[in-house]
């Protein structure tokens, strides 16, 4: 017998200490040939200590890295900090203090709250993208861009916080408020930086082809969407008066015979354009109400509609009707050609807008629907083409190819792409980031700052100079902000924008792979050696933005011979979330739960063993449900499998001696925990293990005892499979097991198949009270189960009739069937 104890508060920096010393994680050198593996975790931004999401997020992504190590891979597992952002500088105005002062203390307790929870990180590629060191290759990287046309600048009307006193991209708008604050986002004219993205749209979208089975469903469908792919026809109307047509993008060119009125964005160029001169003073103050509008409720369908007739009218190029033009906010600008054709009775904004105006309603498809005009409820479906000339009788799909050809002959019109996918909009007005690397000279327009003038430092400010006020803080830096031209050392000034972060964290996993590497963002050859990403592994909310920019970049850095991948994440995990008593966490409901303090109270294995076991990886788990302290006592009672069987046996004995009962036990184990670890199902691979716990334990208690072969064995499975999740009772029962450090090289155990092996036992079928076939069943067969294979077997349908009159089963030896 052993008297070990399982106490976690005394395992933690024991083992601690010795991961330090012995450094178990860290990926290979060049030399290392054996077969690579490259799992990523979103990395984190330092807002405080670690919380509950992360204890869930990190400990599974951690059991795929320490099966990898199990199954002797060269494993690279690294780790950094998201560091720039705004509320760094929140707090460093609130507290009079430099932003860095937060970030990298935030940073320090994470680091330290990160060791203890016990993650298999490479710690020697740890990175910071708030270096300048690292911040560096984001200047290098724009350089590229601006190179290759991909960043520019332009005008417009943009997204932006009044809170924050900054501008915000599309995507970082959510129902109308700021992602971060959640005030209500305003329209804003200014000259911004931009990545232009949409010249990869189409591969964007193609390439999800092969992300198919590797990514969640949901992700690929939301990134569809957020590209937008809409296929139409562009279409020519002239415009009285005006001698160059008008396009407009329509993705109903079959409905062209019922429009029945023409739309320009009102804050499009083209609205001013072309009004009549009296209409001026109307449009005018139609735009400046306009103006205050967002995207999202300019498209809304529930918005009253409103718009201006500009007193133009425009001629559709099949049959020559004159319709009347208007300015309105329910078109876009910046989609399409900023101008539509009406088609009200098919579409039901152009139908509300139709009714509000007076405007004539006209079917074009008979869909058996009652008439738009009269219900006010367009009827968008399929059906056959009327009022259409040439078009009638054609299905809406026949009458979509005919009409672009006639468009296409005509000279009118032709087929048409068009996504709803922006430019990112790139610059922002706030200090915490890293500076824009162009020089505005007055002779020489943008020079962007020589690769060996690199980095761009931000200039040190703190506190109030911080402050939000509409332009950027680093405009206050005058010394910072006046420099010499480098292309005629006339004077200039340094743009005074910082990078949207997610430039940061758009190649951040390119760099893990040669961290320190001082020639480039990162080593070419490093990169081909470990890219792309085998499992990476994070939130549901980055589904969008964070993956499409990573996979933008990934594509630009491929096209400058950069990556012989397109695609940075061969598999996406996205967690699902640590909730508490059905409810996110949240302050202001009182609910959350932190995860030092239950690290305190039950020790790090506990949590992150209850983590993975409360579910699939990709459920909500709901704390309140969860027994932590339940964790605990079991683990105690692995732990107590596994020293007692330490104690009663030596390390090298010969397993084949053993009780051959328990040994299916663990070669079952084995068997299946391998299947469920492969398709992550780790909950269930959990259960397994506590199965297989209760059989070690029943064997020391009442079979065999602790000295038998098999009980080692048995221990010794359980200390390599715990290790995937909680490492240090498994480093304990490893040594304890008479092994040296470390359990998480112990190597994957693979199950003998002459143990996998079921037993069968007979089974007699009489008919008639005569027997006629004998069945080898399971011994656990139900007697539903049985009485199914005993009616299907051939020797005993050859003796029944029809249907038999009686079917006496008892399950496993006998079936008795009355004909
Ligand atoms: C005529 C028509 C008839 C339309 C019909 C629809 C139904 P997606 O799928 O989003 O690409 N549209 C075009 N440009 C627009 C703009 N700048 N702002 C707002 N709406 C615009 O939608 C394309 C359709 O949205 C186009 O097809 C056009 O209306 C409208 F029965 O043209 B349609
Ligand atoms: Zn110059």
């Amino acid at each position: 017998m052993s008297d070990e104890q399982y106490d976690p508060q005394t395992l933690q920096p024991k083992w601690q200490r010795r991961w330090e010393e012995l450094e178990p994680y860290q990926a290979g050198g060049d030399g290392d040939e054996r077969p690579r593996r490259y799992m990523c975790d979103m990395f984190p931004y330092p807002s405080g200590d670690l919380h509950m999401g992360h204890g869930e997020v990190f400990a599974i992504a951690d059991v795929v890295a320490r099966y990898w190590f199990q199954r002797g891979y060269d494993v690279l597992h690294p780790i950094g900090w998201d560091s720039f952002g705004l509320p760094a500088e929140n707090a460093a105005i609130r507290r009079d203090a430099h932003p860095a002062e937060w970030t990298y203390a935030n940073i320090e307790t994470q680091a330290t709250s990160f060791k203890r929870y016990g993650i298999s990180f490479d710690w020697s590629r740890r990175l910071h993208t708030s270096d300048p060191e690292y911040y560096r290759w984001n200047q290098w990287l724009f350089n590229r861009f601006f190179e290759r046309g991909l960043a520019y600048r332009k005008g417009g009307l943009v997204n932006w916080c009044p809170k924050d006193q900054t501008v915000l991209a599309n995507e970082q708008v959510v129902a109308g408020k700021c992602e971060r604050c959640g005030t209500e986002v305003v329209r804003r004219e200014l000259t911004q930086w931009y990545f232009k993205i949409t010249d990869y749209a189409d591969r964007l979208l193609d390439d999800m082809a092969g992300l198919e089975g590797g990514w969640p469903e949901r992700v690929l469908a939301m990134q569809r969407n957020w590209i937008g792919r809409s296929e139409g026809a562009d279409v020519r109307f002239t415009i009285e008066g005006r001698d160059e047509p008008v396009t407009v993008y329509t993705t109903r060119p079959d409905t062209l015979y019922g429009a029945t009125f023409f739309v320009v964005a009102a804050d499009a160029a083209l609205a001013e354009e072309i009004c009549a001169p009296e209409k001026l003073p109307e449009l005018e103050a139609y735009r400046a109400e306009v103006a205050k509008l967002t995207d999202i409720e300019r498209l809304s369908t529930d918005k009253d509609k409103t718009g201006v007739f500009l007193g133009r009218y425009a001629v559709n190029p099949v049959n020559g009707e004159r319709i009347p033009v208007w300015a309105a906010d329910y078109v876009l600008s910046d989609y399409g050609h900023g101008a539509i054709m009406a088609v009200p009775a098919h579409d039901q904004r152009d139908l509300d807008f139709a009714r509000r105006f007076g405007l004539p309603v006209q079917v074009v498809v008979h869909t058996g629907l009652p008439d738009p005009g009269e219900t006010g409820v367009a009827t968008p479906g399929e059906g056959t083409l009327v009022n259409s000339g040439p078009l009638d009788g054609l299905s809406k799909a026949e009458a979509i190819a005919r009409i672009t050809e006639v468009l296409q002959e005509r000279g009118t019109g032709a087929a048409a792409v068009n996504y709803r996918l922006r430019d990112w909009l790139l610059s922002r007005q706030r200090f915490w980031g890293t500076p824009i690397p162009i020089i505005h000279c007055p002779d020489c327009g943008e020079v962007p700052v020589p690769d060996d003038q690199l980095p761009v430092r931000l200039p040190d400010l703190r506190g109030e100079a911080l402050a939000p006020k509409g332009v950027s803080p680093l405009a206050s830096a005058t010394d910072w902000v006046n420099v010499a031209c480098p292309k005629c050392d006339g004077p200039a000034r340094r743009d005074t924008d910082t990078m949207d972060t997610f430039v940061d964290s758009s190649w951040y996993f390119l760099r893990y792979c040669s961290p320190g590497y001082e020639d480039g963002p990162f080593d070419v050859e490093q990169v081909r050696r470990w890219g792309p990403i085998d499992q990476y592994v994070g939130g549901v909310e980055h589904a969008v933005l964070h993956l499409l920019y990573s996979r933008f970049f990934t594509k630009v850095l491929h096209d400058m011979g950069m990556l012989d991948f397109t695609e940075p994440f061969l598999r996406l995990l996205n967690q699902g979330q640590v909730i508490n008593r059905g409810k996110a966490m949240s302050k202001s409901l009182g609910n959350g739960v932190d995860l030092g303090e239950q690290i305190d109270a039950f020790g790090v294995d506990a949590v992150r063993l209850t983590m993975v076991f409360a579910g699939p990886p990709e459920d909500d788990i709901d704390w309140a449900d969860l027994s932590p302290a339940a964790s605990q006592r079991f683990l105690a009672r692995a732990f107590r499998v596994m020293a007692e069987a330490g104690a009663a046996s030596a390390p090298g004995v010969d397993f084949t001696t053993g009780d051959v009962a328990l040994r299916k036990v663990t070669h079952h184990t084995i068997d299946e925990v391998t299947r469920l670890v492969d398709s992550y199902r780790f909950n269930v691979a959990v259960a397994r293990m506590m199965e297989l716990t209760s059989a070690a334990r029943k064997a020391i208690d009442s079979g065999p005892g602790a000295a038998d072969p098999a009980v080692r064995e048995a221990a010794e499975t359980l200390a390599i499979m715990l290790s995937l999740v909680t490492p240090y009772v498994a480093e304990e029962g490893w040594e304890l097991l008479g092994h040296g450090p470390t359990v998480s090289h112990g190597g994957w155990p693979v199950a003998d198949p002459a143990l996998l092996v079921q037993e069968t036992v007979v089974c007699v079928v009489q008919v008639a009270g005569k027997v006629r076939d004998r069945l080898e069943v399971s011994p656990s067969i139900s007697d539903a189960e049985l009485e199914e294979l005993a009616l299907a077997s051939e020797k005993v349908r050859a003796f029944l009739g029809g249907t038999p009159r009686k079917v006496i089963v008892r399950a496993p030896k006998l079936v008795n069937i009355v004909p």
